[in-house]
């Protein structure tokens, strides 16, 4: 039996509770260096070098002259509202980034290259790139279209050096798959690694253990921990708080006072490194929505027309968001906001699963209708909920009562589903 002192010693955690060490773990993120410039790069290998910026429309599509050469369209031409989505390092070391005006980025760089966006050709290297992760290193969760969080902590040997010899096969993977670099953070958990991943870009593999935090992790800004934005950032620093090991050294109890209860406590953990949240490898959207504020405020009657074929468009591009993505929606919802910038939301619940065009137009119509339109508008949007993949709608899932009785097989292949008349035209 426990004497008294021993018992209560264990239950403040004393010297003789048994000293447990953390699982060991090792997550890596790897994010592509210049993502889409990059992939402009791999077509035109003649701009290696020099500033180059992504942010054109079709317009500025290379053209070839008489003399064979290719024309690239430069910054200095542009006129538009465009905005940067990336650029080449050389870019930016004049001063150009990403989300900047394409105009403001001409007057800093006139000279740099102009071209225009491809997605489609930036989705494939993407698709690319994480299935060579995934040949070495099947659990990844996809972050967006150059990002991923990978766990190794099963990958045989990967423990054994901090995680450096499978962080280099991985690079070399992705080089060999698509010709591009990346950079990688490998550490115990996500939030360090998606530290790391961009202390030493481009084409940089950094690790850091629990023990390198205060060298590696405390100088660093606290808006470098991913999920303190630019407003945390701020009351933070008018606190005379501005690194992490600034924000590790602050008084909880402050910090919750300040902050809230739960960002205070999550703030405190994550300068000290600590972060549980798994390795997601599989999830379905909750929804997919699109959305656009308007040029000038547009009246509902007296702007009919325009807005009528702003709605139109977003249904049309979400219908192909759907398409893509492969899913049908049965939730149908739109948003407003007027020009004093409040804001409504509507949806309807359809009888059925849909991913047309026309009945999306059809479902937002009729939320529309139950909106008090007096007021001008500065944005629409429209929003695809309780989503189910097609596969789910063809073959339900068993634990799934059936809407309808089934049918005989041949009657079933002579009345496609209207899934498919939508999916025939190109992308099936
Ligand atoms: N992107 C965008 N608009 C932004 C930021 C990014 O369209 N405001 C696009 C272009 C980028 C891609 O997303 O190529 C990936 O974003 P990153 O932030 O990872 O930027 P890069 O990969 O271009 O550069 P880095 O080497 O810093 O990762
Ligand atoms: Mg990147």
């Amino acid at each position: 039996m426990l004497d008294e002192s021993t018992a209560l010693r264990r239950l403040a955690g004393g010297a003789t509770r048994p000293v447990t060490q953390p699982p060991r773990r090792l997550v890596a993120h790897l994010d592509m260096d210049a993502f889409y410039a990059s992939v402009e790069l791999l077509r035109y290998p003649d701009l290696k070098g020099q500033p180059v910026v992504i942010g054109g429309g079709r317009r500025h599509q290379p053209t070839v002259g008489p003399d064979g050469r290719r024309r690239y369209a430069r910054l200095r031409d542009y006129t538009g509202r465009g905005v940067v989505t990336t650029s080449t390092y050389e870019a930016r070391a004049l001063g150009v980034h990403s989300a900047m005006g394409v105009m403001k980025s001409a007057a800093l760089a006139p000279d740099a290259i102009l071209l225009p966006i491809d997605f489609d050709e930036y989705r494939r290297y993407s698709r690319l790139f994480k299935a060579a992760v995934r040949s070495v290193a099947p659990q990844v969760e996809d972050r967006g279209i150059d990002e991923i969080y990978i766990e190794l902590t099963d990958v045989p040997g990967a423990l054994d050096d901090g995680g450096r010899a499978i962080g280099l096969r991985l690079k070399q993977a992705v080089r060999d798959a698509t010709g591009l670099s990346c950079s990688i953070g490998i550490t115990p958990n996500k939030l360090l690694s998606k530290i790391c991943s961009d202390l030493d870009k481009p084409d940089g593999l950094t690790l850091v253990g629990f023990d390198d935090i205060p060298a590696r992790i405390w100088p660093l800004a606290a808006k470098k921990i991913n999920g303190v934005g630019p407003k945390a950032a701020a009351r933070l620093a008018t606190l005379g708080i501005h690194t992490i090991g600034e924000l590790a050294a602050a008084d909880p109890a402050m910090l919750l006072q300040e902050f809230g209860k739960s960002f205070g406590a999550w703030m405190h953990d994550a300068a000290h490194g600590r972060d549980d949240r798994a390795v997601v490898t599989w999830s379905e959207p909750k929804s997919i929505s699109r959305e656009t504020t308007f040029e000038r405020d547009l009246h509902a009657v007296r702007d009919r027309a325009e807005l009528g074929a702003i709605f139109t468009e977003l249904c049309e591009d979400l219908a192909g968001d759907l398409r893509r993505k492969g899913y049908a929606t049965k939730t149908v919802g739109i948003k407003l906001r007027f020009d004093d910038f409040r804001s409504v939301t509507r949806d309807l619940t359809l009888p059925a699963h849909v991913m047309a065009a026309g009945d999306l137009r059809r479902a937002a119509g009729a939320c529309l209708k139950r909106v008090d339109l007096s007021r001008r508008l500065r944005l629409l949007g429209v929003r695809a909920g309780s989503l189910a993949t097609l596969e789910e709608l063809v073959a339900p899932r068993p634990a799934e009562p059936a809407d309808e009785p089934p049918r005989p097989a041949e009657a079933r292949a002579e009345r496609p589903l209207p899934l498919f008349a939508a999916l025939s035209t190109d992308e099936r």
